[in-house]
């Protein structure tokens, strides 16, 4: 029976993932192990995929935040007699701790600057020092700010280079593999490339969302029409942090991408989950995730205007609330 291991497709994903297997399945690497890389909105497609037809006898989830749709899929393989345990450190999957360990799963759960980081402290792993500059570099990925110069632009880099193109599987797997082969990442030359062509797109990108950037009390609420959505792919995270670090307000970024749109948030007062929260409910539908710095909101089969416009009454509606408190 194989080992299915299903990480967050991201830089801090992609390291938990690499050093998991690493301490604990290397003997089983690559031959044994069945892997997969995802994104939240895709993740419970992407379990029933990567465990089918009976190949697995135990799967691991790094790095994924757990929702509803998650959760029962993970019901459904633990009923299939698949051993699932859970790895992560998103706050959107604390309401499922319980009800996981309820079902017998093994849950290593906390708020920690990076799963990484979480499992280091958790999972007692002992870390050399390439391995201890991964954790640094994840931790940087995720926002904590690094005074070293060397992790910072190494993680600027990969989050780059992944966020480039997020469908590029290969360039993932090249990626965990050199981290498992203890390779250094240096040597990896489409990562600079990538990334060079990220920064690029990024700049442009911040340069659009900017313009189209109007300003709700604290917060900015921008968005990017369906047609630019494609070319800047998965860079939608990265520039919705450098912009609300750039004007120090919590920022909304809209993006309609072919069946659904995408909210992405970043706010200085630890707010995003609350804003989250509040427009799922005005909008009726949709799911959130993440923390309360960095969150998004998914939707489907809804229309670009009319959600902006309700995310432009709810931020009105908080911002008023708030004051009058
Ligand atoms: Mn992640």
């Amino acid at each position: 029976m194989k080992h299915a291991v299903l990480m967050h497709g991201d830089c801090d994903g992609i390291i938990a993932g690499a050093l998991y297997i690493k301490h604990f399945l290397r003997d089983q690497y690559p031959s044994e192990i069945v892997l997969g890389f995802t994104q939240p909105w895709r993740a419970s497609k992407e379990i029933k995929k990567l465990c089918r037809e009976n190949i697995c006898g135990e799967l691991v989830l790094i790095d994924i935040a757990i929702d509803r749709e998650v959760f029962s899929m993970i019901v459904d393989t633990v009923m299939r007699g698949i051993s699932v345990q859970i790895i992560d450190h998103h706050a959107t999957t604390e309401p499922w701790v319980d009800k996981m360990r309820e079902l017998g799963l093994k849950v290593i759960w906390d708020r920690s600057p990076s799963t990484p980081h979480l499992m280091a402290s958790r999972m007692k792993l002992s870390l050399n020092s390439y391995e201890e500059m991964l954790l640094r570099i994840a931790d940087s990925c995720e926002g904590t700010d690094s005074e070293d110069e060397e992790i910072k632009t190494m993680a600027d880099n990969i989050k780059l280079a992944i966020s480039r193109d997020p469908s590029d599987l290969d360039f993932m797997r090249e990626l965990l593999n050199a981290i498992v082969l203890n390779k250094d990442l240096a040597s990896i030359g489409v990562l600079e490339k990538k990334a060079y062509i990220g920064k690029i797109l990024l700049n442009k990108l911040i340069e659009k969302a900017m313009d189209k950037g109007e300003t709700i009390g604290n917060v900015i609420l921008s968005h990017v029409q369906p047609s630019e959505s494609r070319l800047f792919a998965g860079l939608f995270g990265i520039a919705t942090t450098e912009l609300c670090k750039k004007l120090k307000k919590d920022v909304v970024m809209v993006r309609d991408e072919e069946k659904k749109v995408v909210i992405t948030i970043r706010s200085i007062e630890g707010r995003a989950l609350q804003y989250c929260r509040a427009i799922v409910e005005a909008l009726g539908s949709g799911k959130y995730g993440g923390h309360r710095e960095a969150a998004s909101v998914t939707l489907t089969q809804r229309n670009l205007d009319e959600v902006l416009r309700k995310v432009r009454d709810t931020l009105w509606a908080l911002q008023k609330a708030g004051r009058e408190k």
